[in-house]
């Protein structure tokens, strides 16, 4: 522990639930699995699955490690279940959905009742007061509002932590800016990526540090590295919270770093978390890295049980110096579903972007493209670059690529193309990233 680290005074919004001895939490885990089994055997789908598991009634539920009892849902399952299979309550008692686009498919849809938002606010306020934010603070939320979760329910959050809520939504970037500077924001909360491009715009339109107070800003709904944080934080002179939300499970704030930004505590009151090996669906060993599975225990309208969040990460083992008993969750390394196989090695793009944005001669922006070159598959990496680098003397430009390039050669054991492209003139998203373009014909 440092000495900066000392003097945090970390703070809590329910320190009583917060910092709960863990045979305590766990008891009320139990409670409250019980009770959402009951409200999922209302449900068409938990009502036939769950009795063909021997689950009839919430008593078959005798302790936590019956949760293994639970047959795991899937994203495929909320499909199957589409529009209603999955509600329990008369839909004149839901108030509100939230939907996946649908681009890829039927929508998965979730429904809330007033308690169900009432719950999700209070997680969310917990999480924002653990990051160290007061009454005094202003939220500007730069994110999709709309069917995608994090909107509205940021929003909600901030407001019942009592900060004022600034609903800037996602993309104008040169507004967003503005809006800082009139209404004194002191916390954003955005993707990271395009946290990223509206400090690149900022620099570009001459806007200076002095003219905002900008303190922190929680980043999330997108995987991102440790250097990718490391490179706001330095860039903004803030410090960036990881947050960690999937809609099945509302959406924001299901974990979130406290002040001591070492990990995202889950509310283990709201929900209980498995790490499993995703190819056996056998629990991993302690602190080992699989794939987390969720399970909602504070929304009665749609109850999900073990769901496949597909996310790569494993829970720390040893506690977290602001006292708090829900346990940690690593930064995710990607989703079982987002590995790339390219000449047969298999590669996430998170490895990708820590070499790049590692790398202080590299802009904010990045994309991986897939190419197929007669039988072989071809990476290339585009990077943006300050236009220092592109001068008459092509030699800073060469040196720069071959560093990069040897680099990953190295961590990804894959020999790519590098590009460097001006800064700019990537494609952006205002929602999450895309960061890879995969060109290769899909019937080979
Ligand atoms: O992205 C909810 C959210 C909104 C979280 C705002 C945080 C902030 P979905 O659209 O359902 O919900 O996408 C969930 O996004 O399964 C992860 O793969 C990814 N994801 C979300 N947060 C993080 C994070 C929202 N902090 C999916 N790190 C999840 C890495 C993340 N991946």
């Amino acid at each position: 522990m440092t000495e900066a680290d000392k003097s945090i005074q970390f703070q809590y919004r329910s320190p009583e639930i917060e910092k709960m001895p863990r045979n305590e939490l766990e008891a009320l885990q139990l409670s409250k699995l019980k009770t959402a089994v009951g409200w999922a055997l209302r449900t068409p789908h938990y009502g036939r699955v769950l009795p063909a598991a021997g689950i009839k009634s919430p008593d078959d539920i005798r302790s936590l490690a019956d949760i293994r009892k639970i047959p795991f849902t899937t994203k495929e399952d909320l499909r199957k279940g589409f529009p209603y299979g999955f509600v329990s309550v008369p839909l004149e008692d839901v108030v509100r959905l939230h939907a996946s686009s649908g681009t890829t498919g039927t929508p998965t849809t979730i429904y809330y009742n007033s308690a169900d938002l009432k719950r999700w606010a209070d997680y969310m306020a917990r999480c924002i007061t653990g990051a160290g934010c007061t009454k005094s603070d202003v939220l500007q939320n730069m994110i999709s509002y709309g069917l995608f979760t994090g909107g509205l329910g940021m929003h909600s959050g901030g407001e019942e932590a009592g900060l004022m809520v600034i609903p800037s939504a996602a993309g104008n970037t040169s507004r967003q800016f503005k809006l800082m500077q009139d209404y004194g924001t002191t916390v954003v909360h955005s993707t990271p990526s395009f946290l990223l491009h509206v400090e690149a715009k900022m620099r570009e339109e001459g806007v200076s540090r002095d003219s905002i107070k900008l303190k922190k800003a929680f980043a999330g709904a997108e995987p991102y590295s440790e250097d990718t944080r490391r490179r706001i934080e330095k860039l903004l002179q803030i410090d960036v919270y990881n947050s960690y939300g999937i809609s099945e499970m509302n959406g924001p704030g299901v974990a979130f770093e406290c002040q001591a930004k070492d990990g995202m505590h889950l509310w283990e009151d709201g929900y209980i978390g498995e790490i499993v090996d995703p190819k056996t669906m056998e629990p991993v060993k302690d602190g080992e890295t699989g794939e987390l599975i969720l399970t909602c225990l504070c929304r009665e309208a749609t109850p999900i049980l073990r769901y496949r969040t597909r996310d790569l990460t494993g829970f720390y083992t040893e506690p977290c110096k602001c006292g708090r008993t829900h346990r940690r969750l690593r930064r995710m390394t990607g989703r079982t579903d987002d590995m790339l196989i390219i000449n047969g090695v298999n590669v996430f793009p998170t490895q990708i972007e820590e070499v790049v944005m590692g790398m202080k001669e590299v802009g904010n922006n990045y994309l991986i493209v897939l190419e197929k070159e007669g039988v072989l598959d071809r990476l290339i990496v585009k990077v943006e670059v300050g236009p220092d680098i592109f001068v008459d003397d092509s030699r800073p430009m060469n040196a720069l690529k071959e560093k990069i390039r040897k680099t990953l050669q190295t961590t990804i054991t894959v020999n790519p193309r590098v590009e460097l492209h001006e800064s700019g003139s990537l494609p952006i998203s205002e929602g999450k990233a895309k960061r890879v373009q995969d060109n290769r014909p899909k019937d080979i």
